[in-house]
């Protein structure tokens, strides 16, 4: 008895010795996107490997793939899925046919600003979006930026909704976007994003939309000429991890990913919304044609695409985009 207690003592002093890295091994996370490393995106990456650093005494890598060198958004999201990759920081639209909830981002015209989106992100909604990936057998541990759409073309300044008619605009891989530009009278092309550039030069379509960093940084300017504030949509990025391999890390090594993912979005962000205006200037110094939109215009827009919200509201989940209304009635009255 006596003999337990002292070995039982012995071993508690020698667990209490042993440095508080003792549950955290060295790590290789393997962390891709579809952007360059240039997008605000770099800056998160950055800030959380600064973050690692500190809480693993350097023992944690993360090995970052850009300009979807590992695949697109989708596949690279299935690699997690099978625990063939760690991590990838992606938009949430290529994946509604993993999770439809997530559709209910791609409404048009869903948030007016950035405070709406961080709100609505960050918040109890953000909360059970995140909750509802485990499923798929992803663990989303911060929602990053993309931001706000605008539309880029090759073909004419837009400066009404009658100048959309029967232009070939890429969209994302999602019915959502497709029929918000079809609505417009495009003629509204799914593809993933790594095929962009490509399909822009070599004239398969005409147009694409994203937001200024994303096309500053994809050098979009290069092969298009005017860009029109429309401000349509704005996408999160997800910064998913692999569940079958989160699962076999420590907490205290999940409890690091989640606040170092939370350390890349303060960070992200705010590089995300300084580039925005810079990235607008550089590409108009790069020789695009840049207009805004009467608010007459604008409203015709809106019109335009807002039966998108009833054609698609079984499809996200009628309880998801009543959430989410409600969130945002609930911010918009100051609640
Ligand atoms: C990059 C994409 C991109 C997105 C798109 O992987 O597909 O247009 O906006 O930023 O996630």
């Amino acid at each position: 008895m006596r003999a337990t207690t002292t070995a039982l003592a012995a071993l508690l002093a020698s667990a209490a010795a042993l440095p508080a890295t003792a549950q955290v091994q060295e790590r290789t996370i393997t962390i891709s996107n579809g952007v360059a490393e240039t997008h605000p995106v770099g800056n998160g990456v950055q800030a959380m490997q600064a973050c690692f650093d500190e809480r693993t005494g350097g023992t944690w890598t993360l090995n970052a793939f850009w300009s979807a060198a590992l695949g697109n958004d989708l596949d690279a999201t299935q690699a997690l899925r099978s625990g063939t990759q760690e991590m990838v920081v992606t938009s949430t639209s290529p994946l509604v046919g993993i999770e439809p909830a997530l559709g209910v981002f791609d409404l048009p015209f869903l948030f007016a600003d950035d405070q709406e989106a961080d709100a609505i992100l960050d918040g109890e909604f953000g909360a059970m979006i995140s909750e509802k990936m485990e499923a798929h057998g992803l663990i989303n541990l911060a929602y990053w930026e993309n931001g706000f759409r605008n539309l880029t073309n090759s073909v004419r300044p837009v400066t009404k909704l009658e100048d959309l008619e029967g232009m070939r605009v890429r969209v994302m891989q999602n019915d959502i976007f497709l029929d918000t530009f079809s609505n417009l009278g495009t003629n509204a092309m799914p593809m993933a994003f790594g095929e962009v550039f490509t399909a822009l030069e070599t004239g398969t379509i005409d147009a694409q939309e994203n937001p200024y960093v994303t096309i500053d940084t994809s050098q979009f300017s290069e092969v298009q000429e005017y860009l029109t504030e429309t401000r349509h949509a704005y996408t999160p990025f997800m910064v998913l991890f692999s569940k079958a391999i989160f699962d076999t890390y420590s907490p205290e090594e999940q409890q690091i990913l989640r606040d170092c993912a939370m350390e890349g979005q303060a960070v992200q962000r705010q590089a995300s919304r300084e580039l925005s205006q810079q990235s607008l200037e550089r590409v108009q110094e790069a020789g695009m044609k840049f207009n805004q939109l009467e608010p007459t215009e604008m409203e015709r827009i809106r019109e335009a695409v807002a039966t998108v919200y009833e054609t698609h509201a079984d499809t996200i989940g009628r309880d998801v985009v009543e959430a989410m209304q409600a969130a945002l009635d609930e911010l918009r009255s100051g609640g």
